[in-house]
């Protein structure tokens, strides 16, 4: 009988005992019975993942829906809420969790250690973790897991070649949470086969796709289907060929369609080699640009994932142009929970906030998926920093319902990780994750200028790092100014969205501040708002940022916090400060150099 040491992060209302089960209706009984819960459950398999909570306690719901039911049961008791009431039924059939694992055991963009599932080129897991993963995500809902990196790097290829008796026992161990797995694959695998092609429209290739998708399927009936990145950053694709992304994601389609399979096709798809001197091309029209005179051309299983804003993961973006212009499409929309961007699970970022705006711009309906990049890996606590799991476990709740309210998630994952705090405890640790992305954001690159961070590792400042750089992201800061016009009059991308949010960013003077530096190109003295001129406010937010950083560590001392939970965010804590000065002395630096300008308040400018 597999146990764990202690429950980690926010299953502590389970008990340590690991269920041996294999489909989730067992499970759910399993779980219900061990946490002492005289709940009847009765599966009626035509509500899938849906559930009703009765008066008497009593779970109706599909094979998955029970299990769903009981999770939120169990939760709802530990953190004293009232039950869900009326029939339960997630927003997106498909809520994903993206691992970026290479076959080798590190992880791209991983910062809590190495891969849980792979090492030296094999699997190589811990049988328990891999439940506890499976509870993990099941009692929040996710439940599709690709679990190898979309770069297919190595000998990832071989996953659904000769890995797959490996990935079939990995399934297994899913399934009982019902959770399907998901695999990346190599558009080119045919060339790997003797075949000089792995043009989409040739029929050799198509044969191929089809042969061995039935040979996949033979050994995981149930595998949710493929996740793609092609044409984008040296990743062979369609392209080459002279194909378009409709051909590629279509005969992929193809082969997936007899089985019931998804194809996830990622858009993230522009000019890696771009020469920083072109002013014309504007990196975050791309995806728009390759993908929106697309739209109505992919088959039925094809689902175009998209990254919510049109560069990668910044801090702060306006929503993709691209979610909003496909109609004939289905779409899902990709988060980030692995902080590339955003503080590597070291500075405290809860994404909810974020996701709150994307959805209000986008509209939940506009979507028929939602995906996320995990933020996983073999640390004891297995997201890094353990306030990271509020993102995971935030996420999962989201995808299920996107209307959530980001104080509502966020203060359930805290009473159920600590249910040893006070009231007043939990409302300060809920009141410094609802703050730390602003806090963030403060600190780092101004006014949604982007791409200010240090090129090596995207973590810390490098104000110029990415300015000379090929990877289309540049800020143009000079003596005069900073940022690129991208209204009808610079590069155009603002034309890309729907005219309320055109109006809502065309306007210098009207756009919000937030996205001011993202849209406009303004002089240093151009006065915001609030009254201050743009120098000033970079300098007052970077100084306040710091500040705000410094109040929460005081803050984060004052919790009761469990060990190693307490060393581990108080560590943390030290390197966020130390990151958080370094931001805001570059930063302040970099702009007072170029701009001559001395700060009103005479703080230290280096
Ligand atoms: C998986 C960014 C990251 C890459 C990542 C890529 C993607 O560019 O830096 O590591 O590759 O996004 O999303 O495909």
């Amino acid at each position: 009988m597999d146990t764990i040491k202690e429950a980690p992060c926010w299953l502590t209302f389970l008990p340590g005992e690991l269920p041996q089960t294999s489909a989730p209706e067992e499970t759910a009984r399993w779980e219900l019975a061990h946490a002492g819960a005289r709940c009847p459950l009765r599966v009626d398999e035509a509500m899938g993942d849906a559930f009703e909570i009765g008066e008497d306690g009593a779970i109706t719901g599909g094979r998955t829906g029970v299990l769903y039911g009981a999770y939120r049961l169990l939760m709802a008791r530990a953190a004293k809420e009232p039950l869900p009431r009326g029939v339960q039924r997630p927003r997106y059939a498909l809520r994903m969790l993206n691992c970026w694992d290479n076959a080798e055991g590190d992880i791209e963009r991983g910062y809590s250690g190495r891969s849980l599932f792979f090492e030296g080129g094999r699997f190589a897991y811990d049988p328990a973790r891999m439940r506890t993963l499976g509870r993990m995500l099941a009692s929040v809902g996710v439940n599709v897991l690709c679990v190898n990196n979309v770069n297919v790097l190595g000998p990832a290829w071989r996953l659904i070649e000769d890995g797959l008796p490996e990935l079939a026992r990995l399934a297994d161990i899913f399934r009982a949470f019902g959770v399907r797995l998901m695999v990346s694959i190599d558009f080119a695998q045919p060339l790997r086969h003797g075949i000089p092609t792995a043009d989409p429209l040739d029929e050799r290739v198509q044969r191929w796709w089809a042969e061995q998708t039935d040979k996949v399927y033979a050994a995981i009936p149930d595998l949710a289907g493929y996740l793609v990145k092609a044409d984008s950053e040296h990743r062979p694709g369609p392209f080459a060929y002279g194909r378009d992304h409709a051909d590629g994601a279509n005969m992929l389609a193809r082969a997936l369609a007899p089985h019931g399979g998804a194809l996830v096709w990622r858009c993230f798809v522009y000019n890696c080699q771009q020469d920083w001197r072109d002013r014309k091309t504007d990196r975050p029209m791309a995806a728009y640009t390759h993908y929106a005179p697309l739209d109505g051309r992919f088959d039925e299983n094809v689902i175009l994932q998209v990254k919510h804003g049109p560069f990668d993961f910044q801090v702060r973006e306006p929503v993709s142009p691209l979610l909003l212009a496909m109609k004939q499409t289905r779409m899902a929309v990709e988060f980030q929970l692995a902080q590339e961007y955003t503080g590597h699970q070291i500075d405290l970022y809860a994404m909810p906030p974020m996701w709150r705006e994307v959805f209000d711009d986008m509209g939940a309906e506009r979507v028929q998926a939602i995906a996320a990049v995990g933020n996983l890996g073999r640390d004891e606590n297995y997201t890094g920093h353990p306030f990271a799991a509020a993102n995971l476990f935030s996420y999962g709740l989201f995808a299920w319902d996107p209307d959530a309210e980001p104080r509502a998630l966020l203060s359930l994952w805290g009473r159920l990780t600590y249910p040893n705090f006070s009231e007043r405890e939990q409302r300060s640790l809920c009141d410094m994750l609802m703050e730390s992305r602003a806090i963030y954001e403060q600190y780092t690159a101004p006014l949604g200028l982007c791409w200010m961070v240090c090129r090596d590792g995207h973590y810390g400042p490098g104000p110029d790092d990415y300015e000379y750089a090929a990877w289309g992201t540049y800020h143009r800061a000079d003596r005069d100014g900073v940022g690129i016009d991208r209204t009808a009059s610079g590069t155009g991308y603002l034309m890309q969205y729907p005219d309320w949010l055109r109006e809502r960013y065309e306007d210098a003077a009207r756009c919000p501040d937030a996205l001011k530096l993202f849209f406009h190109r303004m002089r240093y003295d151009d006065v915001l708002s609030d009254g201050r001129t743009l120098i000033q406010r970079i300098y007052d937010d970077h100084f306040e940022g710091v500040e705000r950083a410094e109040a929460m560590a005081k803050t984060l001392r004052a919790l009761p916090l469990p060990s190693p939970d307490r060393e581990v965010a108080l560590e943390r804590m030290e390197r966020q400060l130390a990151n958080a000065r370094e931001w805001r002395d570059q930063v302040n630096a970099f702009f007072h150099r170029y701009s001559g300008a001395p700060d009103a308040h005479g703080r230290p400018l280096y």
